[in-house]
């Protein structure tokens, strides 16, 4: 089969690339390894999976009517309804009839011009360009723990979570990972379990996320101000309305400082990280909301041991990905809960029936694992495409991601990545932020069309202008302070450490991809026909 465009994926920013390729009169294919659409929100449906952006931010914007017709039921969506909501929108743009699902891509090379993708049923696709929608947080991080083979109970992985839910009523559970996932099993867990274990390697920061159903009043206020709402969002930081304190914690006095910090607590969610808008780039003022946050954990768990060991003790709050919870510092003072800190006591093996640590034995009949994703590259490099002068991207990228713009990388022609390294990425509102790139893909694809273009690459100098930038706008916030977060690929064994996502702001960000257009896109190489 041969296409204009091969879109790989059927997650938010996938099924807008196919929408807008059918809209540029292109020929498309989609393959996904899925069985539906969804991305993200069809693999990720343990119970507690919820989005930490407001429901009514993190949709599309794209097509009013589809906002118009569409109702949120509450403040933060649960999976099952953000996964209605793509359904609803594959159908509704007719999307479905472009994919292929249950197809893996095995590989994708460019030779005469054209990408050739192979996938897992054994067809070969080819198309003029590769639109990689692949996910950054969709590379499972499967740890080899020792014994694991042998072990007799069930194992399930949040990030692949069976389409039937499993009854887990009464069975003595163990979770391994407190990052975002784990946080946010691990309350609904326990209420099902005879026993839990919470097996902990490093401790997060989460802030409770107080959702609620929205009133008829809130959806009329909330339609009402929508225009104004996306014009807040389109060049905002993080693609979301909200802004910080108007005053920095440094020139605050500590009496209103206090109040600020328990308005952000009260809101809720991830947006305590950014309370003062000199929290994420001076320690003093990140420590004041640090040390406020740390004193709620304090308060909340009734073991001060306990609690100690939940607090974390080597990065600024909110340098690695706060998490946002419902209960879950309150599920350690449940009598069936267990905390077991692996820094003090780490796994030996995974036995027959439970977890062996260094120092006990915990008898489990489940296991689940919220270990997280080889993030960012992850997905791209399993599929490793291979450029037509042999640059394969795991070469490319062995040394940390290069790209120009977290959209081309140098020596692989006519492809573009979405959501991955060098953009804004998991720092943004990631639907707002596949609207801007897939359009940005487009109008280069439909401007390559009506010059003849047969090819648009990044230029090396340009890829690694933007790539120092990339680390430039890291370095001046506390993000690398977190050696051990996955921003920075550290979670993934092997991995070249480098902060990955671009730290500058989706607004800064937006308005470079718009200057790099109307310049006529300089940085790049056009080739004629
Ligand atoms: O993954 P993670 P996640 N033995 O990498 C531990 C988004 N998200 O799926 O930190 C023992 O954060 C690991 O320990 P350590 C969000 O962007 C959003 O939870 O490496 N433990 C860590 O505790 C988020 O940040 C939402 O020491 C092991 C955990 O597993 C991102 O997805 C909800 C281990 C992995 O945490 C990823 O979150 C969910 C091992 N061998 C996810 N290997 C919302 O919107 C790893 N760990 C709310």
């Amino acid at each position: 089969m041969s296409v204009d465009a091969i879109v790989i994926g059927a997650g938010f920013a996938g099924l807008y690339a196919v929408h807008r390729s059918v809209q540029e009169g292109l020929t498309v294919v989609g393959i996904e390894a899925a069985p539906s659409v969804g991305g993200t929100w069809y693999w990720n449906r343990y119970p507690g999976a919820r989005c930490d952006v407001e429901s009514v931010d993190y949709s599309y914007s794209f097509d009013e009517q589809l906002q118009t017709d569409w109702t949120w039921t509450e403040r933060f969506a649960a999976q099952p309804e953000i996964l209605a909501y793509l359904d609803h929108v594959a159908d509704r743009f007719d999307l479905r009839r472009h994919y292929r699902f249950d197809t893996e891509v095995a590989g994708a090379r460019f030779v005469d011009g054209r990408w050739v993708v192979d996938t897992s049923t054994g067809d070969t696709v080819s198309g003029r360009f590769l639109l990689c929608a692949t996910g950054c947080l969709s590379a499972i991080n499967r740890p080899d723990i020792p014994g694991l083979d042998g072990f007799t109970g069930q194992v399930y992985y949040t990030a692949a979570w069976p389409r039937e839910d499993p009854d887990l009523q009464g069975k003595r559970i163990g979770v391994i990972g407190t990052g975002s996932s784990g946080i946010q099993v691990v309350p609904i867990l326990a209420e099902q379990a005879d026993s839990l274990v919470v097996f902990q390697r490093s401790p997060n920061y989460t802030i409770p996320m107080p959702n609620y159903p929205w009133s008829d009043e809130d959806l009329q206020r909330i339609r009402e101000e929508y225009p104004q709402r996306r014009k807040k969002s389109a060049y905002a930081p993080a693609g979301t309305p909200h802004g910080t304190y108007h005053k920095k914690a440094l020139e605050t006095e500590a009496q209103e400082r206090a109040q600020a910090l328990w308005a952000r607590w009260r809101d809720g969610g991830v947006l305590f990280s950014k309370t003062f808008p000199d929290q994420t780039s001076v320690l003093e003022a990140n420590d004041i909301a640090r040390e406020f946050a740390e004193d709620r954990v304090r308060e909340i768990v009734k073991d001060p041991a306990v609690a100690q060991d939940l607090i974390p003790t080597d990065h600024p709050i909110g340098t690695k990905r706060i998490c946002t919870d419902a209960g879950y510092y309150e599920t350690f003072n449940r009598d069936n809960v267990r905390l077991v800190n692996l820094r003090r006591e780490p796994i030996a093996e995974v036995t027959a029936d439970g977890v062996r640590t260094s120092e006990a034995a915990y008898p489990c009949d489940v296991l689940v694992f919220a270990t997280g994703f080889d993030a960012l590259t992850g997905a791209m490099t399993r599929i490793d495409p291979v450029g037509p002068r042999g640059d394969r991207l795991s070469e490319i990228w062995a040394d940390g991601p290069v790209t120009f713009l977290g959209l081309m990388v140098p020596g692989l022609p006519n492809l573009f990545s979405f959501s991955g390294p060098g953009s804004p990425s998991v720092l943004a509102n990631m639907v707002l932020h596949a609207e801007v790139q897939v359009d940005w893909a487009l109008e280069l694809m439909v401007a390559a069309r009506h010059r003849g273009l047969a090819e648009v690459e990044p230029r090396h100098d340009a890829a690694s202008a933007w790539t120092a930038h990339v680390g430039e706008a890291a370095a001046r916030t506390l993000f690398l302070k977190a050696q051990s977060s996955w921003y920075l690929g550290a979670n993934i064994d092997g991995k070249k450490r480098v902060f990955m996502p671009y730290a500058g702001g989706f607004g800064n960000y937006r308005t470079k991809l718009d200057d790099v257009a109307e310049q006529g896109y300089s940085g790049l190489i056009l080739t004629a026909r």
